[in-house]
């Protein structure tokens, strides 16, 4: 493989995530009303939660400055808001949704939830029961959505089953999906307009990887490839790996999987959905090794026909 960059693996290759630099915060107590039962939705029971965070907190033990670093004192609000807010069936997805909160703050590389039950109804004596779960942040990436075979909700309804599917995918932790666009076809024989949009994910998996479950996800939906830039049922792209210009951006001129993409920084149907999620994203020219990084809005500006416009309402879930 002709990787031009990084001189590092990629950090969603390396196990290590941030050394061994750790936030404990033990004992967070509240009651809740998470349970399958109906009496523990209606009465409520204690509910306790541990959480480890990981993260470099060599800059703060520098700085001595709360910026550096978290401050274990929101983590805690945030873990009893979850505690005390509406009620789940499972502590699995009450674990979830914690880890899920402190990824979303900045600096944590990954994070260790323990949530225990002690008051469960488990008919048996005992003392403790608590289900453990450890999630990662991995690399941001960018993936385009795009289709145009078929009646217009069928389309929709590919796009939207495609979100709930990469959310799927292990090791793939959606945060935004931009709104839907309709696109001009680019290239290619005459065909019907496209739907497209851009998902942001942080993923903990390899790269061939994720692209392997996306081209599983476009099989299941019935993609054939034939002709290049032809109708498609379903076409998922992967467009950035990493941060741009940092060590976790991943450069590769692999015919299997080049990253960046080298098209979307030209595409008017990849940028416009983007810069709706993400307006101060930077992209990279192409892989090569003069490319430099530009505003994604300056990119916009540059085209003198996008046609794009906006496209249907959808609220896909993940
Ligand atoms: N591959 C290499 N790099 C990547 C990557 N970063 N992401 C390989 C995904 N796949 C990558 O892909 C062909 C091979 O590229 C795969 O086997 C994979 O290993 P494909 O999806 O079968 O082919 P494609 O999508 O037809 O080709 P390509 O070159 O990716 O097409 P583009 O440039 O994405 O264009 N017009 C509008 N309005 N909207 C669209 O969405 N899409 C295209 C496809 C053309 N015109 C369009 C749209
Ligand atoms: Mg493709």
């Amino acid at each position: 493989m002709t990787t031009v960059r990084p001189a590092e693996p990629p950090r969603t290759e390396r196990r290590a995530v941030s050394g061994s630099d750790r936030i404990l915060l033990a004992g967070v107590e509240g009651i809740g009303h998470h349970g399958v039962l109906a009496f523990e939705k209606a009465d409520g029971q204690p509910f306790v939660v541990d959480i480890v965070l990981e993260l470099d907190l060599s800059r703060a033990g520098r700085t001595d400055s709360l910026d550096d670093t978290v401050s274990y004192a929101d983590i805690a609000t945030d873990v009893m808001a979850r505690i005390t807010g509406p009620s789940f069936d499972l502590i699995e997805r009450l674990a979830g949704v914690i880890a899920a909160d402190v990824l979303d703050r900045p600096l944590v590389d990954a994070v260790e939830v323990t949530v225990h039950k002690p008051q469960a109804p488990v008919g048996q004596p005992f003392t403790d029961v608590a289900v453990h779960v450890r999630r990662e942040r991995g690399v941001p990436v960018v993936i385009a959505l795009g289709a145009n075979l078929g009646r217009a909700s069928a389309v929709l309804a590919v796009l939207t089953d495609a979100v709930g599917e990469i959310a799927d995918l292990p090791g793939v932790r959606v945060r935004a999906v931009s709104p839907l666009v309709e696109t001009d076809p680019v290239g290619g024989p005459q065909q019907p307009v496209y739907l497209n949009a851009v998902l942001l994910a942080d993923v903990t998996r390899a790269p061939r990887d994720l692209l392997a479950g996306l081209h599983a996800i476009e099989a299941a939906h019935g993609r054939v490839r034939e002709i290049r830039w032809g109708a498609r049922t379903l076409d998922l792209d992967i467009i950035q790996v990493g941060r741009p210009g940092t060590s976790t951006e991943l450069r590769s001129s692999d015919p299997r999987l080049t990253v960046p993409h080298p098209r979307a920084h030209e595409r008017a149907f990849v940028l416009a959905p983007w810069s709706m999620v993400d307006p101060d994203a930077l992209v990279r020219d192409d892989v090569s090794a003069s490319a430099g990084l530009r505003r994604i809005g300056d990119l916009l500006a540059d085209l003198d026909d996008t046609g794009v416009r906006p496209g249907p309402e959808w609220s896909p879930t993940w």
